[in-house]
């Protein structure tokens, strides 16, 4: 039988498991990314395992998301990251020099390598054939001190397509419509390859901004062939040797196959406020426009933003709009600058920011007081904007320029003819933003630089048998990481800080869950189904864990959020009949008793004393998750020698 594209990868990565769909499989990794937001504790925790120098072929340390330095907190922690840097054989791109994900593919990003980032758009690296996933800082930490990286072996689905796209319409767009067809729970369990004809009609930077989204559909991640397109890309980039043609072989077998006709396709819009709430933009005319945001790891690249400045030229936007545009590396910005295009934006009126996440992750430029936002980003979950009532809607780069000029949802085919764009035959290269690290025999040397704001970690202790708690906080579907721990400009700056980021868990949903977590004691959170969507910072695990939270109890979870609860020491159960969810309330007391007993066979007896009922929980783990909950989490796990780093 033919193997798939990320079949192969995975092949030449085994160093444990089957490669039977379900069962745990441990990957040699290749490569790491961390960025600001989630590196300080990643690398805190790399410290804390004792290794010297990182194992990987290559590891770099972004600065991108906390930008903003309103205080010393942000500074700090990026002066830390960078020390460790230096100290540990990482790469440090230095603030400015872009978003992680844009800079990693023009830069670093090699076809059939295996790359794990502590952010979970990291999947972007599939737009040239790597097999990239999102993890938890302390996976990414156990990554680069030479450890394996476990999942569990996907499903594979393919998307096919053909024809090609119409002016005007995007391959943003076409994560649109994947997501208006699977939802963001729709990707679960499954790797997406993307084949088919129409393929050869896509760029690198439209494959990336493809893959990038498929982190939305829940998927373990996305990947595109590595063909003639993206020996193009690298030779553009003056990497042609890191070239390696991986197509799919003929008779690969896939557990479903979804095809979509580019050229059949239309101007897309996603509505408040999950990623899946698609329409056609043209239903949705006329809608008034207060602001519009370009940019971010899903349409930050010099062919997204040549595009815009040719839309916009000699044209100025609506007054009753605010648009910025945020170039995704410092490469884009240097080139939008040399060829006058980045005249022609600001020419228009549209406020340039930082080649960074900024809006994107509430980093500056939070909407108005109940706010229509238009943004060429991946997120619009409730409040990540920055401001709790916006309205945030997720576009193409186009749709969102013809917002920009018009003041309201404008079907950008309206505008008129599309510019020509072409790719450049080579890039500007200038690496002098990425700092190398001192060579091993120097590393001695390095002095580690912490600043204040860097508190301890909690860590959880080994499990006990059984658990007496409160439901201190029952919540819905679909909640994501950034319900649980929200981010955004004023709390972002605490990412090392966790006692102080307690204040902020689960604020969106409910303001008083953290005090009286801390009154509980030990306590259980419940959930809907595919629990902690979203991003992959590890807080989302960590902070429940100082305030107490023992055990999270719900319909199902997202694959980087259940790895990071057992990796901070918390028990994810599942509802063996999703009907039981209806049988316990906020306020009850839970008693799970026979723990250990229970992780081995994979169930578990839940009373719920307060009603006097009780129900059966699945908590089907592996030999080696079962070991790292006794353990109580991954570091206390590694540090018994159980894993080799
Ligand atoms: C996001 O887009 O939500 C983030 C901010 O990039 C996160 C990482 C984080 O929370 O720091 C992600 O996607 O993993
Ligand atoms: Fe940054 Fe936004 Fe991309 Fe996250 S999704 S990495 S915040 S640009």
């Amino acid at each position: 039988m033919g193997l798939t594209i990320a079949q192969k990868i995975i092949k030449e990565h085994l160093l444990s498991g089957e490669m039977t769909v379900g069962s745990e499989i441990g990957l040699k990794i290749d490569q790491t990314l961390t960025q600001d937001a989630t590196g300080t504790m990643a690398y805190l925790e790399f410290e804390a395992m004792g290794v010297d120098r990182v194992r990987t072929e290559r590891s770099v340390a972004y600065i991108d998301h906390n930008t903003l330095q309103s205080g010393f907190e942000n500074a700090d922690d990026h002066r830390y990251i960078q020390s460790v840097a230096k100290k540990h054989g990482i790469y440090f791109s230095r603030p400015g020099n872009g978003i992680c994900h844009q800079v990693h593919l023009e830069r670093f990003g090699k076809p059939g390598k295996t790359l794990i980032g502590s952010d979970s758009h990291t999947p972007t690296g599939g737009g040239i054939g790597m097999l990239a996933f999102g993890a938890g800082g302390l996976d990414v930490a156990v990554a680069m001190g030479g450890g394996a990286y476990y999942i569990t072996m996907p499903k594979m689905f393919k998307v096919e397509l053909t024809g090609k796209l119409k002016p005007f319409v995007t391959a943003k767009d076409v994560s649109l419509e994947i997501l208006r067809i699977l939802s963001v729970k729709g990707g679960v369990g499954a790797i997406i390859e993307w084949g088919g004809e129409g393929v050869k009609t896509l760029s690198v930077p439209e494959r990336a901004t493809i893959t990038n989204m498929g982190t939305e559909l829940g998927a373990t991640t996305s990947i595109f062939p590595a063909d003639e397109i993206t020996r193009a890309f690298l030779k553009a980039e003056g990497r042609e040797a890191d070239y390696r043609q991986l197509e799919s072989d003929a008779d690969a077998v896939y557990d479903r196959i979804i095809p979509i006709d580019l050229s059949a396709l239309k101007p897309m819009i996603a509505c408040p406020h999950s990623p899946d709430n698609v329409v056609a933009v043209e239903s949705l005319a006329g809608t008034r426009v207060d602001q519009v945001c370009i940019g971010s790891c899903t349409n930050s690249s010099l062919q997204d933003m040549l595009k815009v400045a040719a839309l916009l030229k000699g044209k100025t936007i609506s007054p009753d709009v605010s648009v910025s545009v945020s170039p995704g590396s410092k490469q884009v910005l240097t080139m939008l600058s040399e060829c006058g295009a980045l005249t022609d934006i600001l020419a228009s009126g549209a406020r340039v920011l930082e080649c960074a996440c900024g809006p994107c992750i509430g980093m500056g430029f939070s909407p108005n007081s109940a706010g229509v936002s238009l943004r060429t980003f991946n997120r619009n979950f409730e409040g990540r904007s920055g401001t709790a009532d916006a309205k945030v809607y997720l576009v193409s780069p186009e749709t969102a320029v013809a917002a920009a000029l018009t003041g309201a949802v404008t079907d950008p085919r309206l505008l008129g003819d599309m510019p020509s764009v072409a790719l450049p035959e080579a890039f500007r290269l200038d690496d002098s933003a990425v700092l190398a690290p001192v060579a091993a025999e120097d590393a001695a040397g390095v002095e580690i630089l912490r600043g204040p704001n860097i508190k301890p970690f909690p860590r959880s202790k080994p499990m006990e048998n059984g658990i007496t708690a409160s439901l201190t906080l029952k919540v819905g579907d679909n909640i994501t990481t950034d319900h649980i721990m929200p981010a955004g400009a004023k709390i972002l700056p605490y990412r090392s800080n966790i006692p102080y980021l307690s204040q902020f868990c689960f604020g969106v949903c409910d303001k008083s869950f953290p005090e009286r977590a801390r009154t509980a004691g030990v306590n259980i959170i419940v959930g809907g189904s595919n629990y902690g969507q979203g991003s992959s910072r590890e807080h989302a695990a960590l902070v429940p864990l100082y305030l107490g939270v023992r055990i999270v109890l719900a319909k199902s979870f997202a694959r980087i959020h259940a790895a990071n609860l057992i990796n901070a020491g918390i028990l994810p159960l599942t509802f063996a009949d999703p009907a039981d969810y209806d049988r316990v309330n906020q306020g009850d007391v839970l008693a799970v008793t026979d723990m250990m007993q229970g992780l081995e066979q994979g169930r578990m007896t839940v009373t719920n004393t307060t009603a006097g009922v009780s129900f059966t929980a699945v908590c089907s783990f592996t030999l080696r998750q079962q070991a790292i909950l006794k353990a109580g989490g991954l570091l206390p796990y590694t540090a018994l020698g159980s894993q080799e780093v």
